[in-house]
């Protein structure tokens, strides 16, 4: 049985298992164990902190994990990223007490900084041939300049909330992570159909979340016109109405373009309009 490690509890929890059910495989949260078989999907769920999940793909324990990508790049074992997700979106930031008269890079030379993510930090400080000391400390980071156990800080930021209410100032941005799906690239060919499966269903998924389905009344004069600001999967689909001279069209619109291409179509004559969430795409 296809064996998935995901975070037990956490940040990246609730949204693994929202993508599961996305993709229609079902998790039965009020019976949850360590271990939890998907009653509609032939895969098995293994509960654990994230920390542990790349090891625990890379030594076959599980075929496959959604971790962050920071987690995947930090614990350095031998695995392949096969989907990025979307979601848990992050980075590892260099940030410096606020008054600090930082003035680029060089300024690491000789500080101490403070990190969970020594391996990464090592490797960008080689990369800018900058020699600092790294002090690696579990949880709380951002503490650290305050009790001066560090200069600095490299942790992670996603509002930047954290490093303002601690008084410090994000200056280098090194890290880029969001969740990914992680395999160990061993598997046998009914685990490997079983992930094709998966990554079909979450390639769907994703393009659904960034497209909307769009209606509208348009005077038939303005079809040509309309096609062009709405060019849709293959074409719009036209449908004529009772009243003479109308039609009603239908479409798919990215999110990001939605109230770009709504204000062209009103310029045109649009009337009507209506937005609609896709629950599900099938290119
Ligand atoms: O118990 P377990 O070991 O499983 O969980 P954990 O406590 O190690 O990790 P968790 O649940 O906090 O985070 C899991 C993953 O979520 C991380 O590895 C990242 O890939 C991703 N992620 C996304 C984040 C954040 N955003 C995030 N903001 N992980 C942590 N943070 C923390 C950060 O450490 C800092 O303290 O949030 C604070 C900063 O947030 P802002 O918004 O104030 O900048
Ligand atoms: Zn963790």
């Amino acid at each position: 049985m296809l064996r998935l490690a995901i975070q037990s509890k956490g940040r990246l929890n609730e949204e693994s298992t929202a993508l599961l059910r996305e993709i229609g495989i079902d998790i039965d949260e009020s019976r949850r164990k360590f271990l939890a078989q998907a009653p509609n999907f032939p895969l098995e769920l293994l509960y654990m902190r994230d920390d542990d999940i790349p090891q625990v793909v890379a030594s076959g324990t599980a075929a496959l994990g959604i971790v962050g990508l920071n987690e995947v790049a930090e614990r350095g074992f031998d695995v392949q990223v096969v989907a990025k997700l979307g979601f848990g979106g992050c980075r590892i930031s260099l940030a410096v007490p606020k008054g600090a008269d930082y003035d680029g890079p060089q300024w690491f030379a000789g500080k101490r900084i403070a990190t969970s993510y020594p391996r990464i930090l090592r490797g960008w400080l080689q990369e800018q041939g900058i020699e600092a000391r790294i002090e690696v400390i579990t949880g709380s980071v951002e503490i650290a300049p305050a009790a001066d156990i560090a200069d600095a800080i490299f942790d992670i930021v996603s509002s930047g909330g954290t490093l303002v209410s601690n008084g410090l100032r994000e200056v280098e941005k090194v890290f880029f992570s969001e969740a990914v799906l992680i395999s160990n690239g061993q598997l046998g060919p009914e685990d490997q159909a079983v992930l094709d499966e998966m990554l079909f269903r979450i390639g769907s998924a994703q393009i659904s979340r960034r497209k909307k389905y769009i209606l509208m009344n348009l005077p038939q004069a303005s079809v040509e016109e309309a096609c062009r600001i709405l060019p849709a999967m293959r074409s719009p689909t036209v449908m004529p109405l009772a009243a003479e001279g109308w039609c009603s069209m239908h479409s798919v619109v990215d999110e990001a373009d939605l109230w770009d291409k709504i204000r062209q179509l009103k310029a045109i004559g649009a009337e009507g309009i209506l937005v609609l969430n896709i629950d599900k795409i099938i290119p």
